[in-house]
């Protein structure tokens, strides 16, 4: 759900801009129709454009608020559904290229993970704070607009304690820190049947043999 592509915002909010910068048109109805529903806000002692607030779907009330820094957009904030709550974030790098997109899961307006477009614009990373208090604790790496890793600090404790790996859209494996010793020493394998084997890495180099295996070798001692 949070991984569809971050569509960026920008063109239209340019637009506005020069909209907005320009506010003698003449002999285009349409322009002046948009120039209506657009509100730069200017910086009362430098005159510098501060924010512009955009009615985009010209319904009479203001959806979209592009944080501006003179003519560089900074930040946009998006009420898409018009609820009073913003749902998406758009972050602009200086270069005015779509860094980040802020999302919130609950939809209430409070702002929890964050969309990283790769090169080719579609979701690279996705960094959710499962807490939601602002810190990242989960991590979804994207490839290909399918999910294909994670890794997640479930307790919290700074700590990354759980990895996840995909294959297509099931789950392949799920490794678990239950030691707390910085690796996994327990790992599901899941196959496409729905089976699922239990490994374990006694001793934390990274080698796993099924759980089975290392009971018998306990067992044969
Ligand atoms: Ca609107
Ligand atoms: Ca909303």
């Amino acid at each position: 759900m949070l991984a569809k592509q971050p569509m960026s915002f920008l063109n239209s909010t340019v637009c506005a801009v020069v909209l907005a910068c320009t506010p003698i048109l003449t002999g285009c109805q349409r322009q002046s129709e948009a120039a209506r529903r657009i509100q730069p806000v200017y910086d009362q002692k430098t005159g510098k454009l501060q924010l512009l607030k955009y009615d985009s779907n010209g319904n009479g009330t203001i959806d979209t608020w592009s944080y501006m820094d003179g003519a560089r957009v900074v930040r946009i904030d998006i009420d898409s559904n018009e609820d009073g709550k913003i749902d998406r974030w758009e972050y602009y790098g200086s270069n005015q290229q779509l860094e980040k997109v802020g999302f919130s899961r609950s939809g209430d307006g409070r702002e929890d993970a964050w969309s990283f477009p790769g090169p080719g614009g579609s979701t690279e990373r996705i960094e959710i704070s499962t807490r939601r208090d602002g810190r990242v604790t989960r991590t979804e790496h994207y490839q290909g607009g399918g999910l294909a890793s994670a890794e997640e600090d479930v307790d919290g404790d700074g700590k990354i304690d759980k990895w996840e790996t995909y294959d297509g859209d099931h789950l392949a494996s799920v490794a678990f820190d239950t030691l707390h010793r910085g690796t996994p020493d327990r790992r599901l394998k899941y196959g496409i049947d729905g089976t699922a084997r239990l490994e374990v890495d006694p001793a934390g180099d990274g080698h796993f043999k099924a759980a089975a295996d290392s009971r018998a070798a306990r067992q044969s001692r």
